[in-house]
């Protein structure tokens, strides 16, 4: 179903949509509410859910796609979390990784401490992305462009940068239910099948 006009679409449909387009990208999850999100709707051993510190999920995301070039990785992101590591997308842009994908999903609030309201209602975060350097920079409303945009990102070569903006409300779920160093065992055996030392 279509979104009305005008309305957005909760964050935790836009990440399903996003998500259902995997096949082997290795994720890295921010921190806050979308890891829920993500651990509650496709949980993989591919996923890296970024329990605690804010701003580093696009951090770990480059060091992963420097270290895995033949790898797409996916950064799913929060609009909180990229104000509170801009340089990122300074180091980003200058290294320019072509396996780099970027999706910020942007309520304009603090959603996981209560909605305080952030500053990318007024500052657009996707200008600063191309800027900075991306390759491929989108900045969408409906659901169905989301998910044109995401697949198209996910074949071209990047760094590609899709800000997508959705509702404040989120959904209730639960928190990640594994351990940070399970999740990181799994993840690192993911990272590294099919790899040739
Ligand atoms: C350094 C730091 N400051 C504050 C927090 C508390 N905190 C956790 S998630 C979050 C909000 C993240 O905002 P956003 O990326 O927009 O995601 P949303 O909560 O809207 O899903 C905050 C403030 C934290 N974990 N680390
Ligand atoms: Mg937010």
């Amino acid at each position: 179903m279509r979104p009305e006009e005008g309305v957005l679409t909760s964050r935790g449909r836009a990440a399903g949509a996003v998500l259902e387009l995997l096949t082997d990208e290795l994720v890295v999850v921010c921190n806050g509410f979308l890891s829920r999100e993500v651990f509650a709707l496709r949980d993989r051993p591919e996923n890296f859910y970024m329990i605690g510190s804010m701003g580093q999920a696009p951090a770990i995301g480059l060091g992963l796609a420097l270290a895995q070039p033949r790898r797409k990785v996916v950064v799913l992101d929060g609009d909180g979390n990229v104000l509170m590591a801009l340089g990122t997308l300074a180091t980003v842009g200058a290294l320019a990784p072509k396996n780099f994908v970027h999706i910020v999903f942007d309520n304009e609030v603090y959603g996981s401490t209560g909605n305080q309201p952030t500053l990318s209602r007024t500052v657009r975060l996707e200008q600063m992305a191309k800027a900075a350097g991306y390759r491929n920079v989108e900045r969408v409303r409906e659901l169905d462009d989301a998910v044109y945009a995401a697949k198209t990102m996910l074949k071209e070569d990047g760094p590609s940068f899709l800000l997508v903006k959705v509702s404040e409300s989120a959904d209730d779920v639960g928190r990640v239910e594994i351990e940070p160093a399970a999740m990181t065992e799994r993840f690192r055996t993911a990272a590294m099948r099919g790899t040739v030392l």
